[in-house]
Parts: structure tokens; sequence; C-alpha cells
């Protein structure tokens, strides 16, 4: 593995050019309730000013271990990267607001450090762990990943993180586990969202423990080669691209091994409307609107949406036999 050399860290669009675009080894290179307030498929935000000079001593430690950089401000379908302004402003996090482009503004003020995240159930290690720690103990890298979400937009967002596999390794999961439970965080003073009871809080996701160790999966500590802003998750959120934008739960405080499948925050809001596993599916309607189509986030028009969202060679085989509506 390649260092990257001080001299070779250079403004950002150079810097985003040479980035590797990484997968695990062997792979290819590579919300939304019956809420009146949320709705469905909505507008783009407006203003998509580039994104701005990175502050070099806020670039990640762990990026001094990535891999050699390669020409990647495109996606492995050759699609452009969203802008650093439309990823950082344009966000569901319903702790802070229902409304996407007031979330960057009411989460200025919340505090990403100290903060822990604890590894508990049934694993043979319990954890738990620093943030800062964590993120120097573990080797994190650049993907770039699309983010499909479940009300029918998506973008192309570079992240930075590390996969689930590593943790979960790290703390030895027993043979009884069977699932993996995510907790956010639960701070109401400083999250307005969480003073009203817009969803049974603090927000819970989970994954089959397969799902969980597949290489696609991450937990994002970065993005475009930057630490994490809050509106994005930070300092810790999961990442499954082949999953309705919902499964990628920010705030990430607490992961739990579980015998039986966790009910997610969006399973108890809807269960009629969202399932636990809620794999991308142009064929699977929501009740609401249809989910054969999508806005990218800075186009004009509709694109087809792709089974897995285009993960499926990586992914298909973990839903072998089961109907793929059972997987909405
Ligand atoms: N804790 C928490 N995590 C969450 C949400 C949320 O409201 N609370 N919204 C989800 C939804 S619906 C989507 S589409 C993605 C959006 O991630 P982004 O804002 O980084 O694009 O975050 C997901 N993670
Ligand atoms: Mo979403």
């Amino acid at each position: 593995m390649i260092k990257i050399r001080s001299s070779e860290i250079t403004p950002e669009h150079i810097y985003l050019n040479r980035r590797a675009f990484m997968v695990g080894a062997g792979s290819v290179a590579a919300g939304a309730l019956a809420l009146a307030a949320c709705g469905g498929p909505s507008a783009a935000p407006a203003n998509t000013t580039p994104a701005p000079t990175p502050d070099l001593a806020t670039l990640p430690a762990a990026l001094a271990n990535a891999e050699p950089f390669a020409s990647t401000d495109k996606d492995e379908l050759g699609d452009p990267l969203n802008s650093y302004q439309d990823i950082t402003n344009y966000n569901n996090y319903y702790e802070f607001t229902t409304d996407k482009e007031g979330v960057n503004p009411l989460s200025q003020g919340f505090n990403t450090r100290p903060w822990q995240v604890e590894v508990t159930g049934l694993v043979n290690n319990p954890k738990t762990y620093d943030i800062d720690d964590l993120i120097k103990q573990f080797n994190q890298e650049e993907r770039i990943y699309r983010l499909r979400c479940v009300e029918a937009w998506s973008m192309v967002i570079p992240w930075v993180g590390m996969t689930i596999a590593d943790l979960l390794k790290d703390v030895e999961p027993k043979s009884e586990a069977k699932f993996v439970k995510f907790t956010s965080v639960m701070r109401p003073e400083e999250m307005p969202g969480q003073e009203r009871q817009i969803l049974n809080w603090p927000y819970v996701e989970g994954l089959r423990i397969d799902e969980a160790m597949n290489p696609l999966a991450i937990f994002a500590t970065g993005m475009y080669g930057k630490p994490l802003v809050a509106a994005n998750g930070a300092p810790f959120r999961l990442i499954v691209p082949w999953k309705y934008g919902f499964k990628g739960i920010k705030g990430i405080v607490k992961i739990e091994l579980v015998d039986t499948m966790p009910v997610s925050t969006w399973m108890d809001a809807g269960p009629s409307e969202y399932g636990f596993y809620a794999n991308v599916n142009p064929q699977v309607d929501h009740q609401r609107w249809s989910q054969a189509s999508e806005r990218r986030v800075g186009e004009i028009g509709r694109r087809d949406t792709l089974m897995f969202n285009g993960y499926g060679e990586e992914v298909a085989q973990l839903y072998a036999g089961m109907d793929l509506r059972e997987n909405y």
C-alpha cells in the first residue's frame, strides 16, 4: 500500500481526480413515511457551487494510508459526482428537520466530539471505541457510491469509510448472532426534530449479518476527502449502497449483534411501506409512487432505477431464493 506523500496533496479537484475507487478485494472497481411533511419525490437544491479547497489539517489522518489515486471524478458507470454543496445541503436527517435544505444550517452546532461507539450484544469482545481511535485503528478508504433515496432521488457521493466487516472481526460475533442492530444518538437538546414525535426516537436500523459483512457495506467517516459534516451523519454513519437511503443510519452510537431481526424505525413508522430489506428495486413501487425511475440531483429529466442500485453483481447472491417483493 503506497502512502500519499505530502507533496502530492494538491488542491481538491486534483486530489479527487487522482483518488482510486476501491471496493473489497475481488469486486469490480468500482425515508420517507406516510408523513405529509415528507411526501415523496421532491425538488433539487438550486445552488451547485464547487467544493471548497480542503483544509489539509482536517483530512482524516487515516487517508495517508490510502491506495494510490486514479482518475475518478465519476462512478464506475461513468456518472459524475454530485457537488460537495449538494451533498451537504440536501439531506434527510429527521432528528434535525424534515426540510432537506434545513438540516445543514440546523446542525451547525451539533457536537461530534467527544463521541463513543459501543459495540455489544452477541460478541466475544464487546468494546467501546472513541471515534478518533476507531478511525485510526481501521483502514479508511474512498468509495464512490450512488445513494438512492426511497423518495426517488439519487446522488453520486465520494465517501471515506471503512468496512463493517473490519469492525465486526474486531469484536468477534458469536455464532448465535444473526443480525446487526444500529442505534443513532439521542440528544434532543441539540436535535430539534427529536422534540417532536415525527418518528420513534432514537433512529434504529438493522442488517442481516451476511449483508453487513459484504465488502460494499461501509461506515462512512468522511466525504470528498474531508471529515463528514453533521448533516451527512458525522462522525459515523452506515452506507449500504444497494439499499434505499433510509437504511444508511446517521450519528451511530451503538451497534448490537442480535439473534432476531431488529424492527427498524421506518418499519415501525410505516410497516406496509417500509420493509427490513429495502433493496433498491425498480419493479416494486412504493405504495404512493413509482420506483421505476429517479431524479439524479442536479439533472433535468429522470433516469431508470437500477436493480440493487446497480450493485447486483456484488449483492444479488445474498437474496437468492427470496421473492423480490420480500426484499422491499
Ligand atoms: N439517524 C438518521 N439517519 C438517517 C436519516 C434520518 O432521518 N435519521 N435519514 C435517512 C435517509 S431517508 C436518507 S435518504 C439518508 C440521506 O443521507 P444524506 O443526507 O447523507 O444524503 O440518510 C438516512 N439516515
Ligand atoms: Mo431517504
